[in-house]
């Protein structure tokens, strides 16, 4: 029997204290905090991405230092399973508690009966690779990882500044190098060539695509842009920008989204009727949008993205004859818009599930080619490995369905099935504009945008807030529900929904409606509702929540 190196756990472990006032949570993003406390937890991160892949008989497990679309200051981690999805959820638990140990033996406590009770067989090898994004406090806390790496014997490899799309196409192709299962070369570069190629080939004969403006979030999306735009050239011309200033800071996929304006800095660059679209901190959120002849501003977001692409493969599947045997299917969320819901389920099969990528990628999983897309641009295309067999296998009956076919296989290639990639998604954006010759205006008018506002409000406890029925309902504090749906009779095409966010200590309120004012006003008065039932003070209270 193979112990754990207890004495080595100690004499590092002992390098990065924990402060007792600090409580750390695993939650739908991993650990997200401010960077400046998060070295005790890289460490014990470490251990535990050891014991993952000691678990998993010595498969490859992901770590990524990020904190995506939030403030510089903040940074987080997360780790990554080995077919390059998020972490099981049952182990997110652990990750908590092995955070929290108080001390040094508390945490070897902690660690040994985790172990007997994972039945974690240590004589398995541990590997582990990691990857950060551009923060200033990534340097630093990869430090304290790779101490925690060290102390449970684990071999690494270090993925250098990169984006959270790439560490997980990494972790991916390392465990399926050499097999049939193989997701292609595993290296930055490979991922650059995979994917730039199956673009190079879908674009190939279609009339030149006019320049392209990613708002890069001042984030580690520059660098890997920089790359695409190097490998495609003029097949796609790309401008970068917002490649060096304060992360996240008025610009990036998440500002765009809530603010629904155009990053200020773009302001003198983009012409109208030109397409742009924006990252966030670590490129896996994607929103497009232009602006029209009088420059006001249209946003593109991720449901507009699943009704673009997924219309995209329904059509490349029949036109190749295979209707029969692969099914397209949709997974959205309940900050889907109204509208792209109503337009999606007249076409395809549709599913709701609650907010977060794991529940979106493992229902996509169900369907033989699932699209998920969240509103706020997270998400891709899952093809099953039966779909893929089906797709490489198929013996097309004419000229026209080979082509097709050759497109499925390329589309196959162009999208990162591992996770939400905004660089990769993009990419599968300009395929299909290219080849439905559609202008960003087109692609908006598949359906128009019910007015939506999402508002947060502060409450003393968050917990008490508790959901149904994929987030659209809630069921505590009892009777609120009621309160809020004979409010939302009151509005045409009204809809509001309340949940707990899983990343902030608040509570959010969404609510749309046919009119812009009656959205915003359902929102302020819905949010009211959660203010007075929250036991907020009545002196204090906003004064929009009506
Ligand atoms: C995290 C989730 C994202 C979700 C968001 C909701 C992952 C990798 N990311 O960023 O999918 O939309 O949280 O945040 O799962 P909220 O719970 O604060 O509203
Ligand atoms: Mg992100």
């Amino acid at each position: 029997m193979v112990a754990l190196p207890i004495d080595e756990i100690k004499r590092l472990l002992d390098l990065h204290p924990k402060s007792p006032s600090i409580r750390y949570q695993y939650g739908t993003a991993g650990f997200r905090t401010l960077g400046k406390v998060l070295d005790p937890v890289l460490f014990r991160v470490g251990v535990l991405a050891g014991l993952r892949s000691k678990k998993l008989d010595g498969k490859v497990i992901g770590v990524m230092v990020t904190a995506s679309h939030n403030p510089e200051p903040d940074n987080g981690v997360k780790l990554v399973d080995p077919r390059g999805e998020m972490l099981e959820s049952a182990w997110e638990i652990h990750a908590t508690n092995l955070a929290n140990a108080a001390t040094t033996d508390d945490f070897v406590a902690a660690l040994e009966d985790f172990v007997k009770l994972a039945k974690i067989d240590l004589s398995k090898p541990a590997r582990v690779v990691f990857a950060r994004d551009t923060r200033p406090s990534g340097p630093a806390l990869v430090a304290s990882l790779k101490d925690g790496l060290q102390a449970i014997g684990a071999e690494t490899r270090d993925g250098g500044i990169t984006t959270t799309p790439v560490l997980h196409y990494l972790v991916r192709t390392m465990n399926t190098k050499g097999t049939s299962a193989s997701y292609g070369d595993d290296s930055e570069e490979g991922y650059i060539t995979k994917i730039s190629t199956a673009f190079k080939n879908l674009v190939a004969g279609k009339a030149a695509l006019a320049p392209l403006t990613i708002d890069c979030a001042n984030g580690v999306g520059a660098k890997t842009g920089q790359q695409f735009q190097d490998a495609l050239k003029d097949t796609l011309p790309i401008v970068l920008e917002n490649t060096n200033g304060v992360l996240n800071e008025n610009c990036g996929a998440d500002y765009v989204k809530t603010s629904q304006k155009l990053p200020p800095s773009l302001e003198t660059v983009l012409q109208a009727g030109q397409r742009a679209c924006s990252l966030d901190g670590d490129a896996d959120r994607l929103i497009y949008y232009y602006l029209d002849e009088r420059r006001q501003f249209h946003m593109l977001d991720g449901d507009k993205i699943t009704a673009l692409t997924a219309s995209f493969i329904v059509d490349l599947v029949k036109a190749s004859g295979l209707e029969q045997k692969i099914k397209v299917g949709v997974v959205q969320t309940a900050y889907a818009n109204g509208s792209s819901t109503k337009y999606l389920t007249e076409r395809l099969p549709v599913k709701c599930v609650s907010t977060g990528v794991k529940h979106l990628h493992h229902a996509a999983e169900h369907y033989d080619v699932g699209v998920y897309f969240e509103a706020n641009g997270h998400g891709t295309v899952l093809f099953s490995p039966q779909a893929e067999d089906t797709i490489r296998n198929h013996k097309p009956s004419t000229p026209a369905q080979s082509t097709t076919q050759t497109h499925l296989i390329n589309t196959i290639d162009v999208i990162n099935q591992t996770v939400g990639d905004a660089l990769s998604d993009m990419l599968l954006v300009e395929i299909v504009l290219a080849h439905k010759s559609y202008s960003g205006a087109e692609w908006d008018s598949l359906y128009a945008d019910l007015p939506n506002r999402l508002v947060k409000v502060v409450v003393g406890d968050r917990n008490a807030f508790k959901t149904e029925d994929a987030e659209r309902r809630l069921v505590s504090p009892v009777g609120l529900q009621a309160k809020i749906d004979e409010l939302v009779r009151k509005y045409e095409g009204g809809r509001s929904f309340v949940r707990p966010s899983g990343t902030e200590d608040v509570v959010r309120v969404y609510a749309e409606a046919a009119l812009r004012p009656q959205a915003d006003e359902l929102a302020f008065r819905v949010a009211g509702l959660v203010y007075d039932e929250a036991g907020g003070d009545p002196v204090n209270r906003p004064r929009e929540f009506l």
